[in-house]
């Protein structure tokens, strides 16, 4: 329960949470472990690692292994499927895809990978994880039956379902690179369905008033990716959402 309690200690304290997604195919090892390095200088909380596409084995490893050589925060797994587990991470969000067409992204990468975590001793968190129109490369790949934007009380239900199978985390992803983030009536509604269940939300999140609007609308934590790629200074970036969403 280390990370997980890490994590909600930081909620109760400052009421939000923040993670840095890095995908380890976007870049090099040692620019992935610079990034890490800058997000953790400008406040942010851990460092999710997973992407959909060729996030594993070597490059996975070797990123991992390169950016704990420089920051001290936790390193939370984000796997597209079983394999995405690395031995050298700290954690790992333990997700079903539950609006998912496909069990193999249900329950069936999960039980292929189930072994080799309880194998790393990675610390496992039980996550629901909800795709969100637009939904992106995820989506697709995840094959999806995305939530409507305009209908919070169907992602609601499925939030509720994650946790009455005692998920504790809920995962609300608008896809990565989206146009716009989850809408925040929607952040609403399922905190509210998930009562002491922690909300993450991500997914299209690129400036602090969108941030802001996530937290305020009742995100524990919000994940940002691509804006953090793409800043020409990732500390004051990651300094911008850190001060937008901490009280
Ligand atoms: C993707 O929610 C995350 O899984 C982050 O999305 O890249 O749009 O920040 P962005």
């Amino acid at each position: 329960m280390q990370v997980e309690e890490y994590l909600n200690n930081i909620v109760k304290r400052d009421g939000c949470v923040h993670l840095t997604l890095i995908d380890p195919a976007s870049q090099k090892p040692e620019r992935a472990a610079e990034i890490a390095k800058a997000a953790v200088e400008g406040g942010t909380d851990a460092i999710m690692i997973g992407g959909s596409t060729g996030a594993m084995g070597q490059v996975l490893d070797q990123t991992l292994q390169l950016m704990k050589e420089q920051i001290d925060v936790p390193t939370i797994l984000f796997p597209g499927d079983s394999a995405g587990v690395s031995s050298y991470a700290d954690a790992i969000f333990f997700m079903s895809l539950l609006n998912s067409r496909d069990i193999n992204y249900i329950v069936t990468n999960q039980a292929m990978g189930a072994p080799l975590v309880r194998k790393f001793g990675i610390e496992p968190i039980p996550m629901a994880y909800l795709i969100v129109e637009p939904g992106g490369t995820v989506g697709w790949v995840g094959d999806a039956r995305l939530l409507p934007r305009t209908k919070p009380e169907l992602a609601a239900a499925y939030a509720l379902a994650g946790s009455y199978f005692g998920m504790r985390y809920v995962y609300l992803e608008a896809g990565s690179g989206a146009d716009n983030p989850v809408p925040v009536e929607m952040v609403g509604a399922v905190k509210h369905a998930i009562d002491k269940g922690h909300l993450i939300v991500g997914g299209g999140i690129r400036d602090r008033n969108a941030a802001a609007a996530c937290a305020k609308a009742g995100a524990d934590m919000i994940v940002t990716g691509t804006a953090v790629e793409d800043a020409g200074d990732v500390r004051a970036k990651i300094a911008e959402f850190v001060s937008a969403i901490k009280s």
